[in-house]
């Protein structure tokens, strides 16, 4: 594993649960991490339970008892590892968004298309069972035809004006603010959900232009004292409407300025048989509604998604016993693990990857031109 911040723990966590649930061909052996920070990386090590560690990622490259790549460093860094990674003939996993720039995205899926190695990017949202439940249900049918999605993903981290000017707000080093570090899980959302995207229209905007220096890269919950002022180049919030290929419309919002949301991913699906509607916050739970309920007591009801019909619920507890967020990153290990063990690249993948990244291009192109932009026309 390449990093070990909050990403790195959200992953090594769910890399020595999963053999604890459930039963793969191959499974996870924590064999190296890399840092930069000697003292810090070894810690890390320790903690988390690695064999060993690095200093230098490219170490990892050269190694041979390495077999598969956890990238959960800052975003302009993903690119060059998973390329030298992929090359070397390792399986890949990457944190998303894939990269800062659709070119390098695409850079990216050439190198494990061509060195078929397995590859996945971790959108975890999508591997609650409430969701994987709701996509159940759409594909039956039992939603009817789909006519609307809002989604939105509402945080707070960085109202405070002295909140430092961390690396998730510097354009070189994430390539957006709010739109690719949460608006993509959204957009993975919708397109696993509902389907392809067709066109955009968006804005963006930065509500505080300046910010104190960050005395480290910083995580969501970072300090600064200095009195440097740093500009802030990219978005605090996005808003954007989807027209999906399917005829379905879509409304999004992702913003880190919604006071009292901490981590609100939320959306509503209508179809013309029923609805749903999920919160990250109480992930357990999926809301349906269905029109040919009986009248008089029809409405939304609450399904608490922990029976053994829901898929990856019944690994863990008998029914009614939930699950939390760390859980959804051990089920996509679990489909990294089978992919693995049957040489394919489950979705989310680095081709899922590139749509994402297609999709927040053209937003980006949309609010510079002041129109809708046809996402196809966005592929390289
Ligand atoms: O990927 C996202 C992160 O960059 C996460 O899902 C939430 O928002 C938590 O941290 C940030």
């Amino acid at each position: 594993m390449v990093g070990y911040k909050f990403m790195g723990k959200a992953h090594s966590h769910a890399y020595r649960d999963l053999p604890f649930y459930f039963d793969c061909d191959v499974e996870p052996v924590l064999q190296a991490v890399v840092g930069r920070d000697e003292e810090g990386v070894r810690a890390a090590a320790e903690k988390m339970g690695f064999a060993t560690y690095e200093t230098d990622w490219k170490r990892l490259i050269e190694r041979d008892d390495i077999d598969l790549i956890d990238i959960v460093t800052p975003n302009n860094t993903h690119a060059e590892i998973a390329i030298a990674a992929a090359e070397a003939g390792k399986h890949i996993l990457c944190e998303k968004p894939l990269a800062l720039t659709l070119e390098d995205a695409q850079r990216m899926y050439n190198a494990v298309k061509k060195n078929n190695v397995v590859h996945m990017i971790c959108h975890n949202y999508r591997f609650a069972p409430a969701i994987q439940f709701a996509k159940k249900l759409i594909q039956e049918g039992r939603l009817g035809k789909i006519y609307h999605m809002r989604a939105q993903y509402l945080q707070d981290w960085i109202m405070d004006p002295k909140f430092p000017s961390v690396w998730r707000l510097k354009k070189e080093v994430t390539g957006s603010g709010a739109l690719g570090d949460i608006a993509a899980h959204s957009i993975d959302m919708a397109r696993f959900l509902v389907g392809e995207f067709e066109e955009v229209t968006g804005m963006m905007e930065t509500f505080i232009k300046e910010r104190p220096v960050a005395d480290s890269s910083g995580g969501l919950s970072a300090k600064s004292d200095s009195t440097i002022m740093e500009e802030v180049d990219v978005d605090d919030a996005s808003a954007f409407l989807v027209r999906f290929e399917n005829g379905a419309m879509g409304v999004f919002e992702a913003t880190r300025f919604a006071g009292g949301n901490r981590n609100g991913n939320r959306f509503e699906i209508n179809g013309s048989k029923g609805s749903i509607r999920w919160d990250m916050e109480s992930m357990n739970n999926l809301e349906v509604y269905f029109a040919d309920d009986e009248s008089g007591i029809q409405g939304f009801r609450n399904i608490t998604c922990t029976e053994e019909q829901h898929p990856f619920a019944g690994a863990y507890w008998p029914a009614g016993h939930i699950i939390g967020y760390e859980h959804t990153f051990i089920n996509l290990m679990t489909e990294l693990m089978k992919g693995v063990s049957e040489r394919n690249s489950p979705s989310p993948n680095f081709e899922d990857g590139i749509r994402n990244q297609e999709i927040l291009a053209a937003i980006e192109k949309s609010v510079e031109t002041r129109g809708w932009v046809n996402v196809k026309q966005m592929r390289l």
